[in-house]
């Protein structure tokens, strides 16, 4: 992979927070993965040395009550999300340990976790490819390509979401279309943090809000719905992706497992009809294995309370997209 300066190493983030989602649950996620042995196995099978970021929710500080929450909340204090300080908090934390790696120029696999923690990761490795390649001719590298594969859009802001919940944010936090932040609520996010929506593509979506589709035509926000991929085929709609980020474009993949049909990936959070096959799902990390151009991926939003006879199942699925992005399936 052209863009990594550290070949050797694999930078595995398990980021255990569900504070973006309405119920508990993705947090046990990075758990239920890491007991299958899948990142042994692809040490072995890559020859990598592994290092492991284990990031959890820390318990709220004692003048945190869920009574001052929801007197904040009437207030409109904390940009009108739902947990914002505790959020904030979390994404900021998954942010700087990818960066860590990222600047150093090691893959990173940073395993969810809802998917807010989406707002830390492309951040994080946005804001290393600046400082890796600052001061360089070739401009490209220096601007990261953002796939976001995914049911759902993630690019409400507080604005136009309903339910204040920030795993349907992280898309419109990293771009910048969200508004200013607030004393201890976003206030770390720079501008050197930003991912351009120019060079996005979204992946597998199907059940986009109102709001949101203004904002991804507004933005001319590159997305393909599922009826895109049962129209053109997957091969296309990859060629078309990654036509789009560029040939010479590092890109960070956002692998939310609810793209997969409910069939395959069950136990998450908001399962949609009508999705990914496994086949596909395997044939986008396949694709972008072979582009040579991926440098970051995350996986996320598996939560094993959902469906807990069917998670071996979901966990499965999970980790063949993980290998074969890898490349060692
Ligand atoms: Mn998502």
């Amino acid at each position: 992979m052209k863009f990594l300066a550290d070949g050797t190493h694999l930078a595995i983030i398990a980021a255990k927070f569900s504070c973006g989602a309405p119920r508990a649950g993705a947090e046990k996620g990075p758990e239920a993965i890491m007991q299958t042995g899948v990142f042994q196995e692809i040490a072995t099978k890559a020859n990598l040395a592994i290092s492991f970021d284990m990031l959890a929710a820390e318990p709220a500080p004692a003048d945190q009550t869920e009574a001052k929450e929801k007197e904040e909340e009437r207030l409109g204090i904390g940009l009108g999300l739902k947990r914002p300080r505790e959020v904030s908090a979390a994404v900021q934390r998954v942010s700087s340990a990818v960066y860590r790696h990222a600047r150093r120029g090691r893959f990173v696999l940073t395993v969810g976790g809802d998917h807010s923690i989406g707002a830390g990761t492309v951040t994080g490795t946005a804001k290393a490819l600046r400082d890796r390649f600052a001061g360089q001719q070739q401009q490209r590298q220096q601007e990261l390509g953002v796939l976001w594969i995914d049911a759902h859009a993630d690019i409400n802001t507080p604005e136009t979401s309903r339910s204040g919940r920030f795993h349907g944010m992280p898309v419109a936090f990293a771009s910048g279309l969200a508004p200013s932040p607030q004393r201890g609520v976003f206030d770390w996010l720079e501008p050197s943090h930003r991912i351009n929506l120019r060079r996005f593509v979204y992946i597998g979506l199907r059940d986009v809000d109102e709001a949101e589709k203004e904002l991804i035509a507004r933005h001319q926000v590159k997305a393909f719905t599922m009826e895109d991929v049962n129209r053109l085929g997957i091969d296309k709609i990859m060629d078309a992706a990654l036509d789009h980020l560029g040939p010479d474009t590092p890109i960070h993949a956002s692998y939310d497992i609810d793209s997969l049909d409910p069939e395959w990936a069950p136990s998450t959070g908001f399962p949609v009809p009508a999705g990914l096959s496994l086949e596909e799902g395997v044939r986008v990390a396949r694709r972008l294995h072979e582009s040579g151009n991926l440098i970051a991926l995350d996986l996320v939003e598996i939560n094993p309370d959902i469906a807990p006879s069917l998670l071996d199942l979901t966990v499965n699925a999970g980790c063949r997209l993980i290998k074969t992005a890898l490349g060692v399936e």
